[in-house]
């Protein structure tokens, strides 16, 4: 640019050096028709020279231009560069983070070691030969401070042993209830229930248990859950998925449980109003198992229907769900 500017004075400096000429020249004597033609001559030169050397600097402006564009593509690449290794490192530092987080759960949960007799849930039901799926009592367990409990056990899929801790199936019990009556449990253990986040928060005191979906015909597995307490507001944590219904918990692990009167999720909005029922809500699902039933299944005008994104996406309400937990080291 400021080769241009001078350039350009110096062309209209010439060109003005040569307009007076003639005035000056009317008081000197007429030069020779021969010697004017060899001034223009040489002015024409000179302007071409000029003109040719404009063109040859305004061309390595040019390339001047283009190395900075492509220096700037270069930086802003390896700035690109930069940044995902920053994210990769983020998350694989998250991951550690929620490994850590695991661990210190398990240790700070993990019950006192009571005799091998005692009966902690189905997978002990089934050890001691209770091999037919139905309702079963789990005794109360002093030295834990458990007391007894209602439970359906499926004794046959998958090898047995499940505790079930939620079922959709029949559509009547409404879902959309609050803190306390999702903490205690509700609902019929043959029929729709939530067995109670406390009950399911005691069963994951172990360490290491399966949750498994299954509804319909389709699975997602997860070699790893457990709760936290209601101090962590029953804060969700999960890992190890594998099924072919879709990864669609992963959304909710590390979140904590909302209902209609405790807003514990990680949006603006009110989830659990959102949605017309008491999880593990983030903002808002990838899932809604416990969710509005609807019985035709699709539910175009809200997402608050029984929901696995990762199967049928968010207008179609599942007819059949049940949740089960086992120990994962469980031996059929
Ligand atoms: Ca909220």
């Amino acid at each position: 640019m400021k080769f241009y500017l001078i350039l350009e004075v110096t062309l209209l400096l010439i060109a003005v050096t040569w307009a007076q000429n003639p005035k000056k020249k009317l008081l000197l004597p007429k030069p020779s028709k021969a010697q004017c033609c060899d001034e223009v001559r040489s002015l024409k030169v000179q302007v071409a020279n000029l003109t040719s050397l404009v063109e040859e600097l305004s061309r390595k402006q040019e390339t001047d231009l283009m190395n900075v564009v492509r220096q700037i593509m270069d930086l802003d690449q390896q700035n690109r560069q930069q940044e995902a290794r920053v994210t990769e490192a983020e998350s694989k530092y998250s991951e550690i983070n929620n490994r850590v987080e695991i661990m210190q759960l398990q240790t700070l949960q993990s019950a006192p070691q009571t005799s091998s007799d005692a009966i902690y849930d189905c997978a002990s039901l089934y050890t001691k030969n209770y091999r037919i799926s139905g309702e079963y009592k789990l005794p109360k367990d002093d030295f834990l401070g458990t007391p007894d409990l209602n439970v359906y056990c499926d004794m046959e899929t998958k090898g047995g042993g499940w505790t079930v801790i939620q079922r959709r199936k029949i559509g009547l019990t409404s879902f959309n209830r609050d803190w306390k009556q999702y903490k205690h449990g509700f609902g019929s253990i043959r029929g729709d229930f939530w067995l109670g986040n406390e009950h399911i928060y005691r069963l994951t005191r172990q360490p290491m248990l399966i949750i498994k979906n299954s509804w319909e015909s389709r699975f997602a597995e997860y070699s790893f859950f457990t709760l936290a307490n209601e101090l962590n507001s029953y804060k969700l944590f999960i890992a190890n998925y594998s099924g072919n219904a879709g990864n669609s918990l992963r959304y909710h692990n590390n979140t904590n449980f909302s209902t209609m009167n405790k807003d514990n999720d990680k949006c603006v909005d009110d989830c659990a109003a959102l949605r017309k029922g008491g999880y593990w809500y983030n903002c808002c699902t990838d899932s809604n198992l416990n969710g509005v039933f609807y019985r035709h299944g699709e539910h175009t005008r809200s997402s608050d229907g029984i929901t696995w994104y990762g199967w049928h996406g968010s207008n179609y309400s599942l007819k059949k769900v049940e949740i089960k937990i086992r120990p994962v080291g469980f031996q059929p």
